[in-house]
């Protein structure tokens, strides 16, 4: 007899779901018996950096990641780390451990009632099998379910007792399915596009993470250079889709209604590329655009489209459609393309150091200095975050993530996560003093794991985005936003990660070295002084 279990490892390792990350409980134990060799398991301390680690490795894998977690209590420890996941499209098949079937009515401890509820509205779909034999399909429309459309975490809540029964024959019909998605745009609307493009007196381009997300970076540019178009990065970005100091590129948009009227006021043609229009997350009430402004917007999410305020959106494949429009304004152009003459623009200097205490800026000047080109930044320092696109220097994709809903609690566990999925590149997590508290226990996961990771702690004891916040609200002082008194050294070597303080750019650019060099994590602790976001 072939049980639901072993079905279920065939599957993961079938469609690739080959590291699960999770937190255990009673009812998870029995899915995770027996698992086969080829699949690993990354144990998270808690179920926010269970998440959050997941988050980044799917992400930098661009593949789908397999989360388990206990009952309602995992699941709900989660929900935060969910609202990123939810935001970036991520796809994650999130499952989690269910009480035994006969027992769950009377609601004993440990069940998790009313189970595909619990996560709406952050997962884009959720379910619980109505019966064992439906446990393998079911996990396999989840990864549909997350991989395709509106991308996004499914959840899939499973009794423990189902583990142990006997499959159904009908399995077999199971691995060979394939869900495949058409992306591609009918030829008329391509040349509506192109058109206008190509008509425009002053086109503007403003991308958004998804470029970076399904790698769709450099057809983008070379649409850009072609037209020689202004490019903007999207309000809110948790990727870079595109090379911050490209002398075509002119800021990230600011997330107001009025910063970005005021943006993109004299382009005629606005082409918006992957990213939802817009994400205006500072309330500054103007008319969307000025007049004389049109605004085109493709992405691969229809929800996306469905809810944008204006515009005329178009759901396609973001790098089918950018390469067909490179294809189309060629064509219309006599059939050749420019060679891109690239004068990149260089950072600003940013002041040094005084008494040991770093410009958020100085920080970042070391960062580029001393870390390679292809480095994978994971941020999550709130109010340093223009300092940080205005002094790094950032070509290659996959260079930059971020917390896509503003939910604390990402970076450290998501560097882990981006490690794990590219060995291969040098990855440098910048946490502020108060975000690294909310996924502190990544550290232990970077440690025992030896992930090699360089976790770089912005330390200006304060929750500085929300001081500035208060100043832009008006409200005054307020309580709790300051954080003072955390030893970051004696936390991270009590999770053992070496720690080191540094007071000078020398010293920091010593340790970032060294711990770029090293074969497990390192954590240097920097003191910084509070600047404007
Ligand atoms: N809790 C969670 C889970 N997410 C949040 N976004 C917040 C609280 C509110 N919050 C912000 O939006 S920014 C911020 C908080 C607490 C301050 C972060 O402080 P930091 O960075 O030290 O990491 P800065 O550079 O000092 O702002
Ligand atoms: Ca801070």
């Amino acid at each position: 007899m072939t049980t639901i279990r072993t079905r279920t490892h065939r599957w993961m390792l079938e469609r690739g779901l080959d590291t699960v990350f999770g937190n255990p409980g009673s009812n998870e134990l029995p899915f995770l018996r027996d698992l086969p060799e080829g699949i690993r398991y990354v144990l998270g301390l808690h179920e926010g950096v269970v998440v959050g680690m997941a988050d980044g490795y799917a992400q930098a894998t661009g593949r789908p990641a397999l989360v388990n977690l206990h009952s309602a209590s995992g699941t709900g420890n989660a929900m935060g780390a969910l609202t990123n996941a939810c935001n970036s499209h991520t796809p994650l098949v999130v499952t989690a451990g269910q009480q035994v079937r006969a027992t769950i009515g009377p609601e004993p401890m440990l069940a998790n009632v009313s189970a595909p509820s619990l996560t709406t509205p952050l997962t884009k779909w959720a379910g619980e099998p109505l019966c064992a034999q439906d446990v393998p399909r079911m996990l396999d429309q989840a990864l549909w379910e997350a991989t395709t459309g509106s991308r996004g975490p499914t959840y899939v809540s499973v009794p423990y007792d189902d583990w142990d029964r006997e499959s159904a024959d009908n399995d077999d019909f199971l691995l060979p399915r394939r869900v495949v998605e058409g992306l591609r745009l009918p030829p008329e609307h391509l040349r509506e596009i192109a058109g206008r493009l190509g008509a425009a007196r002053r086109p503007g381009l403003v991308l958004g993470s998804e470029v970076d997300a399904v790698g769709a970076n450099a057809a983008c540019r070379d649409l850009a250079e072609l037209l020689g178009a202004d490019v903007w990065v999207a309000p809110s970005p948790y990727r870079l889709p595109f090379p911050n100091r490209h002398p075509l590129f002119r800021g990230v948009l600011p997330a107001s209604e009025r910063g970005v009227r005021a943006a993109l006021d004299g382009c005629d043609v606005v082409l918006v590329l992957g990213a939802p229009v817009f994400r205006y997350h500072q309330y500054e009430p103007d008319r969307y655009l000025s007049d004389g402004t049109v605004l085109l917007h493709v992405t691969e999410d229809p929800q996306e489209a469905a809810r944008a305020p204006f515009g005329i959106s178009y759901v396609a494949g973001l790098t089918a459609t950018a390469r067909a429009l490179v294809d189309a304004l060629a064509e219309q152009r006599g059939g050749t393309r420019p060679a891109p003459a690239v004068a990149w623009t260089v950072p600003p200097a940013a002041p040094e150091p005084v008494d040991g205490v770093f410009h958020p800026g100085a920080v970042f000047e070391v960062l580029r200095g001393t870390a390679a080109a292809e480095t994978a930044y994971v941020v999550e320092s709130t109010s340093t975050n223009g300092d940080f696109w205005r002094h790094m220097d950032l070509r290659e994709p996959g260079s930059y993530f971020w917390p896509a809903s503003g939910g604390l609690g990402f970076g450290l566990p998501a560097a882990v996560g981006v490690k794990l999925a590219r060995p291969d590149r040098p990855v440098v997590a910048v946490v502020g003093d108060g975000s690294a508290n909310y996924g502190i226990t990544a550290l232990w996961t970077a440690a025992q794991y030896r992930v090699p990771v360089v976790f770089v702690i912005l330390k200006n004891g304060t929750y500085g985005a929300l001081r500035w916040f208060s100043g832009m609200l008006g409200t005054g002082e307020v309580p709790g936003l300051d954080v003072p008194g955390i030893d970051f050294l004696s936390i991270a070597r009590g999770y053992g990660v070496p720690a080191a303080a540094a007071g000078t750019a020398e010293e920091l650019a010593e340790l970032v070295r060294q711990g770029l060099a090293a074969d497990g994590p390192t954590l240097v602790e920097v003191r910084t002084e509070l600047t404007t976001p």
